[in-house]
Protein backbone atom coordinates (compact mmCIF):
# COMPACT_ATOMS: atom_id res chain seq x y z
CA UNK A 1 0.00 0.00 0.00
CA UNK A 2 1.34 3.65 -0.63
CA UNK A 3 2.41 5.36 2.57
CA UNK A 4 1.92 8.93 3.32
CA UNK A 5 3.60 10.98 5.64
CA UNK A 6 0.97 13.28 7.90
CA UNK A 7 2.94 15.81 9.48
CA UNK A 8 1.50 18.20 12.56
CA UNK A 9 3.11 21.10 13.56
CA UNK A 10 3.71 23.11 16.35
CA UNK A 11 0.96 23.19 19.52
CA UNK A 12 -1.60 21.07 17.19
CA UNK A 13 -1.11 18.42 20.24
CA UNK A 14 -3.42 20.93 22.10
CA UNK A 15 -6.47 20.59 19.59
CA UNK A 16 -9.75 20.73 20.65
CA UNK A 17 -8.39 21.87 24.15
CA UNK A 18 -7.72 25.64 23.33
CA UNK A 19 -9.40 28.00 20.98
CA UNK A 20 -12.16 25.70 20.09
CA UNK A 21 -13.63 29.01 18.17
CA UNK A 22 -10.94 29.20 15.73
CA UNK A 23 -10.10 25.44 15.57
CA UNK A 24 -12.61 23.26 16.53
CA UNK A 25 -13.38 20.17 19.33
CA UNK A 26 -11.88 17.51 17.77
CA UNK A 27 -8.49 16.17 19.02
CA UNK A 28 -5.53 15.46 17.46
CA UNK A 29 -6.61 11.82 17.60
CA UNK A 30 -9.95 12.20 16.59
CA UNK A 31 -8.54 13.81 13.69
CA UNK A 32 -5.62 10.72 12.72
CA UNK A 33 -8.82 8.64 13.29
CA UNK A 34 -10.82 10.05 10.87
CA UNK A 35 -7.69 10.49 8.49
CA UNK A 36 -6.81 6.61 9.38
CA UNK A 37 -10.36 5.78 8.70
CA UNK A 38 -10.44 7.92 4.95
CA UNK A 39 -6.91 6.44 4.00
CA UNK A 40 -7.86 2.63 4.82
CA UNK A 41 -10.97 3.77 1.84
CA UNK A 42 -8.85 4.90 -0.33
CA UNK A 43 -6.22 2.05 -0.17
CA UNK A 44 -3.10 4.50 1.97
CA UNK A 45 -1.03 3.57 4.99
CA UNK A 46 -0.67 6.85 6.83
CA UNK A 47 2.64 7.71 9.16
CA UNK A 48 1.30 10.22 11.11
CA UNK A 49 3.69 12.82 13.05
CA UNK A 50 3.55 16.08 15.41
CA UNK A 51 6.48 17.75 16.66
CA UNK A 52 6.86 21.25 18.28
CA UNK A 53 10.31 21.46 16.95
CA UNK A 54 11.02 22.63 13.80
CA UNK A 55 14.45 20.36 13.08
CA UNK A 56 12.30 17.32 13.80
CA UNK A 57 9.77 18.06 11.12
CA UNK A 58 12.73 18.31 9.05
CA UNK A 59 14.05 15.14 9.81
CA UNK A 60 10.50 13.70 9.22
CA UNK A 61 10.15 15.12 5.66
CA UNK A 62 14.28 13.59 5.35
CA UNK A 63 12.90 10.47 6.39
CA UNK A 64 10.00 10.41 3.90
CA UNK A 65 12.20 10.31 0.93
CA UNK A 66 14.27 7.91 1.86
CA UNK A 67 11.57 5.17 3.24
CA UNK A 68 9.89 5.92 -0.18
CA UNK A 69 6.88 8.00 0.85
CA UNK A 70 4.73 8.63 -2.11
CA UNK A 71 3.27 11.80 -0.65
CA UNK A 72 2.93 14.55 2.23
CA UNK A 73 0.21 15.60 3.84
CA UNK A 74 1.49 19.10 5.82
CA UNK A 75 0.00 21.30 8.32
CA UNK A 76 2.97 23.10 9.33
CA UNK A 77 1.20 25.22 11.57
CA UNK A 78 2.84 28.18 12.82
CA UNK A 79 6.20 27.03 10.73
CA UNK A 80 4.22 27.85 7.86
CA UNK A 81 4.78 31.52 8.58
CA UNK A 82 8.61 31.52 9.17
CA UNK A 83 10.25 28.46 8.06
CA UNK A 84 12.72 27.96 5.16
CA UNK A 85 14.20 24.54 6.84
CA UNK A 86 10.77 22.74 6.26
CA UNK A 87 10.34 24.67 3.12
CA UNK A 88 13.71 23.62 2.00
CA UNK A 89 12.97 20.10 2.90
CA UNK A 90 9.87 19.72 0.98
CA UNK A 91 11.45 21.28 -1.84
CA UNK A 92 14.33 18.82 -2.08
CA UNK A 93 12.42 15.68 -1.43
CA UNK A 94 10.32 16.24 -4.31
CA UNK A 95 7.34 14.31 -3.18
CA UNK A 96 3.85 15.76 -3.92
CA UNK A 97 3.19 17.36 -0.97
CA UNK A 98 -0.69 19.20 0.18
CA UNK A 99 -0.76 21.75 2.83
CA UNK A 100 -3.47 22.34 4.77
CA UNK A 101 -4.63 24.47 7.23
CA UNK A 102 -7.60 23.81 9.74
CA UNK A 103 -8.44 28.14 9.61
CA UNK A 104 -8.78 30.17 6.62
CA UNK A 105 -5.00 31.58 6.96
CA UNK A 106 -5.73 34.40 4.17
CA UNK A 107 -8.64 36.16 6.13
CA UNK A 108 -6.80 36.21 9.41
CA UNK A 109 -3.91 38.50 11.18
CA UNK A 110 -1.93 39.85 7.59
CA UNK A 111 1.24 37.53 8.99
CA UNK A 112 -0.45 34.24 8.51
CA UNK A 113 -1.47 35.22 5.28
CA UNK A 114 2.80 34.69 3.76
CA UNK A 115 3.01 30.54 3.76
CA UNK A 116 6.61 30.10 2.89
CA UNK A 117 5.64 26.47 2.41
CA UNK A 118 2.82 27.33 -0.30
CA UNK A 119 5.46 27.29 -3.38
CA UNK A 120 7.00 24.43 -2.70
CA UNK A 121 4.17 21.64 -2.22
CA UNK A 122 1.44 20.99 -4.91
CA UNK A 123 -1.55 22.72 -3.46
CA UNK A 124 -2.91 24.81 -0.42
CA UNK A 125 -6.33 23.62 0.95
CA UNK A 126 -7.63 26.02 4.31
CA UNK A 127 -10.16 27.18 5.80
CA UNK A 128 -12.43 24.01 6.09
CA UNK A 129 -11.80 23.29 9.37
CA UNK A 130 -10.55 19.68 10.00
CA UNK A 131 -12.08 18.91 6.55
CA UNK A 132 -9.25 20.31 5.69
CA UNK A 133 -7.08 17.45 6.29
CA UNK A 134 -9.69 15.17 4.71
CA UNK A 135 -9.85 17.05 1.66
CA UNK A 136 -5.72 17.52 1.61
CA UNK A 137 -5.84 13.53 1.37
CA UNK A 138 -8.04 12.53 -1.70
CA UNK A 139 -6.06 15.64 -3.34
CA UNK A 140 -3.03 13.56 -2.33
CA UNK A 141 -4.30 10.11 -3.31
CA UNK A 142 -5.64 11.99 -7.03
CA UNK A 143 -2.12 13.24 -7.21
CA UNK A 144 -0.50 10.04 -6.21
CA UNK A 145 -2.72 7.76 -8.83
CA UNK A 146 -1.96 10.08 -11.34
CA UNK A 147 1.82 10.46 -11.49
O1 LIG B 1 -5.31 26.88 10.68
C1 LIG B 1 -4.34 26.15 10.83
O2 LIG B 1 -4.39 24.93 10.70
C2 LIG B 1 -3.00 26.74 11.28
O3 LIG B 1 -1.97 26.03 10.63
C3 LIG B 1 -2.93 26.55 12.78
C4 LIG B 1 -1.69 27.19 13.42
C5 LIG B 1 -1.55 28.64 12.98
O4 LIG B 1 -0.33 29.18 13.49
C6 LIG B 1 -1.59 28.80 11.48
O5 LIG B 1 -1.50 30.17 11.17
C7 LIG B 1 -2.87 28.21 10.91
C8 LIG B 1 -1.80 27.16 14.94
C9 LIG B 1 -1.93 25.80 15.50
C10 LIG B 1 -2.09 25.95 16.99
O6 LIG B 1 -3.12 25.09 17.38
C11 LIG B 1 -3.68 25.30 18.58
C12 LIG B 1 -4.70 24.45 18.92
C13 LIG B 1 -5.33 24.60 20.11
C14 LIG B 1 -4.95 25.61 20.98
C15 LIG B 1 -3.93 26.47 20.63
C16 LIG B 1 -3.30 26.31 19.43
Amino acid sequence: MPQILVLHGPNLNLLGRRETDIYGTLSLEQINQKLNELAAGLGLELDIKQSNHEGELVEYIQQAYLNHTKGILINAAAYTHTSVAIRDAIAAVKLPAVEVHISNIHRREKFRHKSLIAAVVTGQICGFGVNSYLLGLNALKQLITDT
